[in-house]
């Protein structure tokens, strides 16, 4: 949409060239469910989810500088109008290609490979867990980025240590513990558990290991509301709970294309990223 050449288009946002060792992520008001993109978008989400995306940043900068990192946030004022809200002009990075995930809790394809397995890859968790449960300790649960289409594939730490050489995996493994344990504190502080979540690393011009993509969002993390959080079955998603639940009593064979969202679904999922929102900064939203 802005008047800049485009390098990347994922399912629910865009990068675009903004100059040297400049990149401009516009958030759209597109949602996701059962891996399809919805025909019916969110209003104001893209600029919920951006807001968010910038608070985090500036709550994470302290975990950053003590390990001597940094994040890619230049400005997300300095952005052309069209845009203006749900746009965040970054530094370009040389992106590493690991997917830096940590788990607090057990959820999804975590619970999955530990029903099989009593791990996730190699790393090892006790008896007894099941879905929701927290887990004695954070763990790094990396996967790498698949192609388009493909999940996430789950990845061991050695592979890690291939990819991106031992002592940078050791240390995506670190800062990634720390940013997710800090995140984890501030949110559960105002009755949120962060259940997951995923993270993105580059390395600047200058070599500094730095934070990239979006980070602590609803769109790269599990949110649960600590008030109804009961492990032993799935936990309702803050976000996309009216949306999955729409979805299944619909009829919709999760196949073909999604069908549109009634309009109280719209507003009723609209208002929960703007709570998230809130609750989280507690600033309202403008
Ligand atoms: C990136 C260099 O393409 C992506 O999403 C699909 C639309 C994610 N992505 C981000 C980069 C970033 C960031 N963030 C950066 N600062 N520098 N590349 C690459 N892919």
């Amino acid at each position: 949409m802005p008047d800049l050449p485009l390098v990347a288009r994922g399912k629910v946002r865009e990068v675009y060239d903004a100059g040297s060792d400049r990149l401009l992520l516009v958030a759209s008001d597109r949602i996701s469910a059962y891996d399809h993109v919805l025909p019916t978008p969110i209003p104001d989400k893209g600029r919920v989810l951006t807001a968010l995306s910038v608070w985090w940043f500036a709550q994470l900068t302290p975990v950053l500088t003590e390990f001597g990192a940094t994040h890619h946030l230049v400005s997300a004022s300095d952005v052309p109008a069209e845009v203006a809200g749900r746009a965040m002009l970054v530094r370009r990075l040389d992106m590493l290609p690991v997917e830096c995930v940590a788990r607090g809790y057990l959820s999804g394809s975590g619970t999955v490979e530990y029903q099989r397995t009593g791990a996730i890859r190699d790393v090892a968790l006790p008896a007894g867990l099941v879905e929701g449960s927290r887990l004695p300790e954070p763990v790094f649960t990396p996967s790498t980025k698949a192609e388009v289409g493909e999940h996430d594939e789950a990845i061991d730490f050695a592979t890690v240590e291939t990819l991106v050489g031992p002592p940078r995996a050791a240390e995506l493994r670190e800062l990634t513990l720390a940013l997710y344990r800090r995140g984890a504190e501030i949110a559960l502080e105002a009755g949120i558990v962060l259940a997951d979540t995923k993270f993105e690393f580059g390395t600047s011009t200058e070599g500094q290991l730095t934070l990239g993509d979006e980070v602590l969002t609803p769109d790269s993390s599990r949110f649960w509301p600590a008030i109804t959080w009961s492990p032993g079955a799935a936990q309702p998603s803050f976000d996309k709970q009216y949306v999955r639940d729409w979805l299944t009593t619909s009829g919709w064979d999760r196949v073909s294309p999604p069908p549109e969202l009634p309009d109280d679904v719209v507003a009723a999922t609209r208002e929960r990223y703007v709570t998230a929102y809130e609750q989280l900064t507690g600033r309202p939203f403008a």
